[in-house]
């Protein structure tokens, strides 16, 4: 998939841990009945053959109905498995280093954490960013001051890629960010511990498409 064609409407992001005891391809097989647009494999704690199995298993679904499949952190799990690409923090592979590994049709996807990380990811060449945190959150502590809509708003003034909010986000918030400049929203909690993965994914794509039209 050319990573200028992705929909960042409705991202997904995993974490075992959270899906209360459901597998994550089921989780994600819900999600995508309810209409996620891109889904990052993010699993922390796995054995590296636990995550290339679980990540292979979730590539066939995926690729099947057009969904990119985004890889965490992990740069050899995403060429093994054919990813999309993969996402990276402020603390993982420089993305000059990482574009030499994937090579110019990888989408390679950078967490920003203030205005001058955004700036910077834009220049070294990245294709989306993940705004973090928008809001403070229990999935992920050892995130930085959460930056608020209006940290949003000046990141969205200062680079022209696709931005995703992540921290915080749920079917409450979700049209105020996109409000603010996000082209789509990325949620782990929202989706993955729901009582009903697949309802709520459906809830936020309608969510994000109705604030999207609004903006238009
Ligand atoms: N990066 C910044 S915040 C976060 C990540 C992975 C976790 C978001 O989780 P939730 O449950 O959607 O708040
Ligand atoms: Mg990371």
């Amino acid at each position: 998939m050319k990573p200028e064609t992705v929909d960042y409407g409705l991202y997904l992001v995993t974490d075992r841990g959270l899906s209360r005891g459901r597998p994550t391809i089921e989780v994600v097989a819900a999600a995508v009945r309810g209409g996620v647009t891109v889904v990052q494999l993010r699993e922390k704690g796995a054995e590296t053959r636990d995550f290339v199995k679980e990540a292979l298993a979730v590539r066939r679904l995926l690729e099947a109905r057009g969904i990119p499949l985004i890889v965490n952190d992990r740069i050899d799990v995403a060429l093994a498995v054919s990813a999309d690409g993969v996402h990276l923090g402020q603390k993982d592979m420089p993305i000059d280093m990482a574009r030499k590994i994937l090579g110019p049709d990888k989408i390679i996807g950078i967490s920003a954490e203030s205005v001058a990380d955004a700036v910077a990811a834009e220049k070294a060449g990245a294709d989306y960013l993940g705004v973090s945190p928008i809001y403070a959150t229990p999935t992920k502590t050892d995130t930085v001051a959460a930056l608020g809509l209006e940290g949003l708003r000046q990141i969205r003034e200062a680079v022209d890629l696709p931005l995703v909010g992540i921290g915080g986000l749920n079917a409450g918030n979700a049209a105020e960010a996109i409000r603010h400049g996000a082209d789509g929203i990325a949620v782990v909690s929202a989706i993955v511990s729901a009582d009903d993965p697949e309802t709520a994914a459906r809830e936020l794509s309608r969510i994000v498409a109705e604030a999207k039209v609004r903006e238009m």
